[in-house]
């Protein structure tokens, strides 16, 4: 029953208020509509600093890809950005980073560059900082506030300050940081600002520094289905996010058992002719192709990671366990199904009807409701494993 260990308190009683409170088929239409609304939720990030601060780079580094794929943004040493554009995510297309024209030329005014951009349209603001914190970067700082808009303040190119600083004999990481880490809130204070945080950050290195802590603070201050898109699409590059993304993955399964079990006409292990099984394999295709892209286990995200760590991708392959870490298609799924053994899912029917009895009433079940939650919690917790495995083997070549 490891697979059901996870199955937290805090989780059932959300099970048992989504079903208490009214009747099984108004929650799980209420959960149908919130799968909709998931699929159609956008989340728009605006990315500004001065020209040649890295804004283009780290829109490219955001989304997995390096400065010379397919789809990337420009990035150079001239100036590059003229327009606003969007650069929707590779695997996730509803996130979509827009890469802003630069701020700080003589002529700039911070309101009317953000009427030019068209402000209202994103959800908030990264300002980027690749040297010392200017005047441009308050006045723009306070305009967004003015605009009631968020903004995450980044400075950038880290890496390239610690090379030129270690130079010293003096030179110590930490105080470093800490200076211009300083330097940066010192300004935004004196915009009026209470207590501003400030990101340190390289985008070639995006796995060091503050990204970890960024990510952390958007998610926090992020509504809840926002949240949930930027976890998807959020690159896997640090053990902390992968065990958040594994975490906001988890949250869906019961929801998606009770939509399928409300659903399915035949209890899935008592078949064995495929014709039978639809409803379940299509939302266990479609759950199970997002976990496998959202821990970058696809080949282009591997392939990317080796380029990123030295390792080859064979190296990195060798490291996954799970059976899942090939395309994941109908026949593939069918066959988890018909291969879940009867005994477990049986009792774990059992299991989650004693904890929440209305799931007898289902059309199919309990029987249903456990074995696609027994499923999704298997795969996940096994991709999540190798995603995991997969980073520390990238890891230990980088130290
Ligand atoms: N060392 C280092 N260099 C960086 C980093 N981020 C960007 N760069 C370099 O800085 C230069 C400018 O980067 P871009 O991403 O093109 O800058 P931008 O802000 O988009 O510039 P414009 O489009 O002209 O406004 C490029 O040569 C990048 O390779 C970083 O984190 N570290
Ligand atoms: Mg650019």
């Amino acid at each position: 029953m490891d697979d059901f260990d996870t199955i937290d308190d805090a989780e059932i009683k959300e099970i048992r208020r989504a079903l208490d409170s009214e009747d099984l088929p108004s929650a799980v239409g209420k959960i149908k509509d919130y799968f909709a609304q998931q699929e159609r939720v956008e989340l728009n990030i605006a990315v500004t600093g001065e020209s040649g601060s890295g804004k283009s780079t780290f829109i490219n580094a955001f989304r997995g890809l390096g400065d010379e794929d397919e789809g990337s943004a420009e990035t150079g040493v001239v100036e590059t950005t003229i327009q606003p554009t969007a650069y929707p995510h590779p695997k996730f297309p509803n996130v979509k980073l827009w890469d802003l024209p630069g701020i700080g030329t003589p002529r700039f005014k911070a309101d009317e560059y953000l009427k030019q951009v068209e402000f209202a349209r994103y959800d908030f603001f990264i300002i980027i900082a690749s040297d010392r914190f200017r005047e441009c970067h308050a006045n723009l700082a306070e305009e967004i506030l003015n605009m009631k808009k968020k903004f995450y303040f980044i400075r950038s190119k880290i890496d390239s300050n610690i090379q030129a600083e270690k130079r010293k004999k003096t030179f110590n990481e930490a105080d470093m940081l800490d200076a211009i880490r300083k330097n940066c809130i010192k300004g935004l204070e004196e915009t009026g600002l209470l207590s501003p945080t400030v990101f340190l950050i390289s985008c070639f290195k995006l796995d060091l520094y503050d990204f970890n802590r960024l990510e952390e603070t958007m998610e926090k201050e992020l509504p809840q289905h926002k949240k949930d898109v930027l976890m998807l699409a959020l690159p896997n590059i640090t053990l902390e996010i992968n065990n958040r993304k594994k975490k906001a993955l988890q949250g869906n399964i019961w929801k998606l058992a009770l939509v399928s079990a409300s659903i399915a006409a035949v209890p899935i292990p008592l078949i064995n002719a495929t014709a039978s099984i639809s409803a379940d394999v299509s939302i266990l295709v479609y759950e199970l192709n997002k976990y496998y892209k959202a821990f970058g286990l696809d080949p282009n995200s591997l392939q990317k990671l080796s380029e990123r760590s030295g390792k080859s991708v064979n190296e990195l392959r060798a490291v996954l366990k799970s059976p899942l870490n090939t395309e994941i298609t109908k026949d593939l799924v069918i066959r988890l199904l018909t291969s879940s053994s009867l005994f477990l899912v049986e009792s774990a029917a059992e299991y989650f009807l004693g904890l929440i009895p209305v799931l007898g009433s289902l059309a199919s079940g309990s029987l249903s409701f456990a074995t696609i939650y027994y499923l999704l919690q298997r795969c996940l917790n096994e991709l999540a494993e190798d995603a995991h495995n997969v980073l520390i083997a990238a890891l230990q070549t980088e130290v």
